[in-house]
């Protein structure tokens, strides 16, 4: 069964073989989406290119974006109006903070690492929304992924938590803006992966150690099992489920 044939599903965030977007990507071709992506820099664009001819994906449409540039967005989003037209599906897997300010203590956080952490982790969701909802005129699905940070004061995580709980809170804003459009936007809260962006976080595999012996499962989650709640969640399987936060972590956050 293709649980994603005939839906075009722009993904967002593929930094490299170890994103989570990939992980999401790869799922979705083999449920036969059709999958457009938007890059942040050349050498994602040259990780995608790779990547994609590896799975034999024909002539993918990648298109740049920055997501704290307003036109940049528009302008993304109009191609991808011009060469697909509708859209079922987005996959929002983007977030950054700075790299010193994911220790010590939140206090330190300077107004700018503030300002610049909900711009591209936080508020990139609703800039995204309000273009993708355009396109998404037969209904959809908007998934974005989330950190227990959010609900929780998790050790350097910091600067990012508090980004993360905007983003889960404008999960359910957007919910409710876009439910009568058939279109719902949920957030995976996924448990520790080891890529780029999470080894920013000092102490990184400490935490990863931690959480294999606290998790009810014993074990770190993997990038699969967040792509099949995306999946999940983009095809007829999740119609009914919008303005909800799934953790998706081997159980860590109903003990830890
Ligand atoms: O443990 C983890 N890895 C978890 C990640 C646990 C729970 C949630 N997440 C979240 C992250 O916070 C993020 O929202 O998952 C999402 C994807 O993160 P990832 O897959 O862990 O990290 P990565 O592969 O680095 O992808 C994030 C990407 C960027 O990567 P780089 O490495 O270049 O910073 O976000 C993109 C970029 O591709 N990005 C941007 N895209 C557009 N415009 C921008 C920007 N301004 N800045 C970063």
């Amino acid at each position: 069964m293709s649980l994603l044939k005939d839906k075009n599903i722009l993904i967002m965030g593929v930094a490299n073989k170890w994103s989570i977007a990939w992980g999401i990507a790869k799922k979705f071709i083999n449920e036969k989406a059709n999958v457009i992506f938007t890059y942040y820099g050349e050498k994602s664009k040259a990780n995608l290119e790779k990547f994609l001819k590896e799975e034999n994906v024909e002539n993918p449409l990648l298109i740049s974006c920055d997501v704290t540039n307003d036109d940049d967005i528009k302008r993304a989003f109009m191609e991808v109006k011009e060469k697909i037209g509708v859209l079922h599906g987005v996959i929002h897997s983007i977030a950054f903070a700075n790299k010193d300010e994911l220790q010590g203590y939140y206090y330190n956080t300077s107004r700018e690492g503030y300002l610049m952490a909900q711009n591209i982790s936080a508020y990139s969701l609703v800039a995204v929304s309000k273009y993708a909802r355009s396109l998404m005129t037969e209904g959809g699905s908007i998934v974005t992924l989330s950190y227990l940070g959010a609900e929780r004061a998790v050790k350097n995580y910091n600067v990012m938590g508090v980004a993360k709980a905007a983003l889960e809170a404008s999960v359910r804003y957007l919910a409710v803006d876009l439910g009568s459009e058939n279109i719902t936007v949920n957030s995976i809260s996924a448990g520790p992966i080891k890529t780029t962006s999470a080894k920013g976080v000092k102490n990184f595999s400490k935490l990863l150690k931690g959480f294999e012996d606290i998790a009810p499962m014993k074990r770190l989650v993997k990038t699969e099992e967040v792509a099949n709640t995306a999946l999940f969640l983009c095809s007829e399987l999740g119609t009914g489920v919008t303005g909800e936060n799934i953790h998706v972590d081997c159980g860590y956050h109903i003990v830890g």
